[in-house]
């Protein structure tokens, strides 16, 4: 009920370049008995990225000092999307891609890179950042992930 309702708004943003190539990457997910929540997931992804600014939210987790962060990467979103961490550090940060297409993870803190995984097409690789407190962004730098949903805030304490 729900995925033919997304189904309908989304063909609402098919005159954006980046909706109409999204909705294509869509076509090619296994057939739904397969994998029916993968689907619903590019559906979800897909209006977020043509939403404006205003997404669904995506699970948030708070992190104590020294523990390591795992992201799941997707076409596109990243799980966690929202992320704080207790006290100022190094940061080993696990992305595992679960997507069909390459990401990767990078951290931002305004236009400043601070670090973050190659881009890599399945499996997991990590990478260590120092953050100290303050704001930053998780950001997949493939194309125009980003916009389409990979991106994510992680404040540090
Ligand atoms: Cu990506």
């Amino acid at each position: 009920m729900s995925a033919a309702g997304g189904q309908e708004r989304e063909s609402q943003c098919g005159g954006q370049d980046e909706a109409g190539r999204a909705d294509h990457a869509a076509a090619y997910y296994p057939p739904p008995v397969h994998r029916p929540w993968v689907a619903l997931a590019a559906g979800i992804a897909l209006l977020a990225g043509c939403g404006g600014g205003d997404k669904p939210d995506g699970r948030a987790v708070t992190l104590p000092a020294g523990r390591e962060l795992r992201v799941v990467a997707d076409e596109y979103s990243f799980d966690p999307e929202k992320v704080t961490i207790e006290q100022p550090g190094e940061l080993r940060i696990t992305l595992r891609n679960e997507g069909r297409l390459p990401h990767d993870l990078h951290v931002m803190r305004g236009d400043r890179e601070v670090g973050g995984t190659p881009v890599f097409e399945g499996g997991m690789r990590s990478a260590r950042v120092g953050l100290t407190r303050g704001r930053y962004k998780l950001v997949c730098t493939v194309g125009n992930h980003a916009e389409l949903g990979m991106l994510g805030t992680l404040e540090v304490r």
